[in-house]
């Protein structure tokens, strides 16, 4: 059964189940049909379906090359998609691709569309199934999750009736796809053979290292890499914080600290976003024992979760200083999405600020290129504003000179603008603002 399974993942022979077809689930779904695989996509969103089957892309932002490749391998019948599990039956390899939250409150992994998934498959497990997590999941979370509620809904047993396997997806937006064939992956085996059946399916479209290892290491490999590069935001945040308090310059230490050799200190900003930092940290220490304390890792989260809200003390301090009240002013908050050139506003700093800007009694306006809700001309949103706050560096703010805002104040979260005679201009970082 096992090498007869490995050839016909070899040989393109197996029908492929991707359950999820959001940022992760749909280009992996186009790129494996791209390479020939007869794929079924399984989504729980009706209209997301619907898109897809008419071979329109439901991703927006720029990313090059999927919503052609998603085009042509509908109309080549090789990617199908739909909402019933029904239509897994046949498949022999499934690969799970849905989100895994975190419990704003409790901090602990919301897994609710992972379990539904995982029962929903497991009524149509076919015997010497290649199941794949690519979902980003706590340490432990194969085998004391996945692997029970597999065998409990299928009947059958992993290892044995079917394989197990996790390859964190590595996904970034804007490169969805150029990640998918250049970065290389971890393959967490739950069985050696599970790993090389999930090795040799891999390598139809990856052109980089695939390392197969165990679903433990797999699991700690991918939410250490980005709670890794939070601690570093974190790092980066509290010296711009620690500049402003001097009155210097962080854009310039930055600079010149990163000319030391070994040293690579990240970009300060108005806040972190997205779907993988401000989760992945709490999924690595979610199951920990009572005998391990975390320390860097939580407090790292409360440094990047309290940028939106300095930027708001930025604001209100702006304000003050023209004479201004923040309550009853208006101000423009440029950019919501959570990263540049993208229309991906999952846990958006700009919410906090927003929010925090309401609580003050300001009156706040929106303006993102990207996201349809906040379209239109910027221009118009600025008319009448008191301030403006930069929180994403869209290409468009870009190309703007802070005098041609014409508000009173502007705020730049994110180093886009120089401080140019006009405005009130305040950037993160920089203290010694003109008295
Ligand atoms: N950010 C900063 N300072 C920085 C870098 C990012 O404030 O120096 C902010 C961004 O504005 C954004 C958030 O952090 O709000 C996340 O930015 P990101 O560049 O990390 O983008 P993500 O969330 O899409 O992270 C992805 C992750 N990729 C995968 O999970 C496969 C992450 O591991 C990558 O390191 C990251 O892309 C990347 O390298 O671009």
């Amino acid at each position: 059964m096992f090498e007869e399974r490995l050839a016909a993942i070899r040989d393109k022979r197996v029908k492929i189940a991707v359950i999820g077809l959001g940022y992760v689930g749909l280009p992996v779904a186009c790129v494996f049909a791209q390479a020939g695989f007869q794929v079924v996509g399984v989504e729980r969103a009706k209209e997301k379906v619907h898109q897809i089957r008419q071979g329109l892309c439901p991703i927006g932002g720029k990313e090059p090359g999927l919503a052609e490749m998603l085009t042509q391998v509908v109309q080549s019948g090789r990617l199908t998609a739909t909402t019933r599990y029904e239509e897994c039956r046949d498949a022999g390899v499934a690969i799970i691709a849905v989100e895994t939250p975190i419990d704003r409150e409790t901090r602990k992994p919301n897994y609710e569309a992972l379990r539904l998934a995982l029962v929903s498959l497991g009524g149509h497990l076919l015997r010497g199934t290649l199941v794949v997590v690519e979902s980003t999941i706590a340490p432990l979370t194969m085998d004391k999750m996945v692997k029970p509620i597999l065998e409990e809904a299928s009947g059958l047993r992993a290892g044995e009736d079917f394989h197990l396997a996790h390859c964190p997806e590595r996904v970034q937006p804007g490169r969805l796809l150029y990640n998918l064939e250049h970065m290389s992956r971890v393959i967490g085996g739950m069985t050696p053979e599970a790993g090389q059946l999930a090795l040799e399916l891999y390598r139809h479209i990856v052109r980089a290292d695939l390392d197969v290892t165990d679903c433990l290491t797999a699991e700690i490999v991918k939410t250490t890499e980005n709670a890794y590069r939070d601690v570093q935001i974190a790092f980066a945040n509290e010296i711009a914080l620690l500049c402003e308090s001097l009155g210097a310059d962080v854009w310039k230490v930055r600079e010149l600290v990163n000319k030391c050799p070994h040293r690579d200190m990240h970009l300060p900003g108005a806040g972190v976003g997205g779907h993988c930092l401000p989760k992945d940290p709490w999924l690595l220490i979610a199951n920990t024992p009572e005998d391990f304390q975390a320390h860097l890792i939580p407090v790292a989260r409360a440094v990047n979760d309290g940028m939106p809200l300095h930027m708001a003390d930025l604001v209100v301090k702006g304000l003050w200083r023209t004479g201004r009240d923040v309550r009853g002013s208006q101000i423009a908050v440029l950019g919501y999405a959570y990263l540049e050139n993208s229309d991906d506003t999952r846990n958006s700093p700009s919410e906090v600020l927003v929010r925090r800007l309401r609580e003050l009694g300001a009156k706040v306006v929106i303006h993102d290129p990207y996201v349809p809700l906040y379209q239109g001309d910027l221009r118009e949103c600025l008319r009448g504003c008191d301030a403006a706050v930069l929180m994403v560096a869209h290409d468009e703010y870009r190309r703007l000179n802070p005098t041609e805002l014409d508000v009173p104040v502007v705020v730049d979260g994110r180093q886009v603008w120089e401080d140019k005679a006009g405005p009130w201009f305040i950037s993160l970082g920089k203290g010694g603002w003109r008295v």
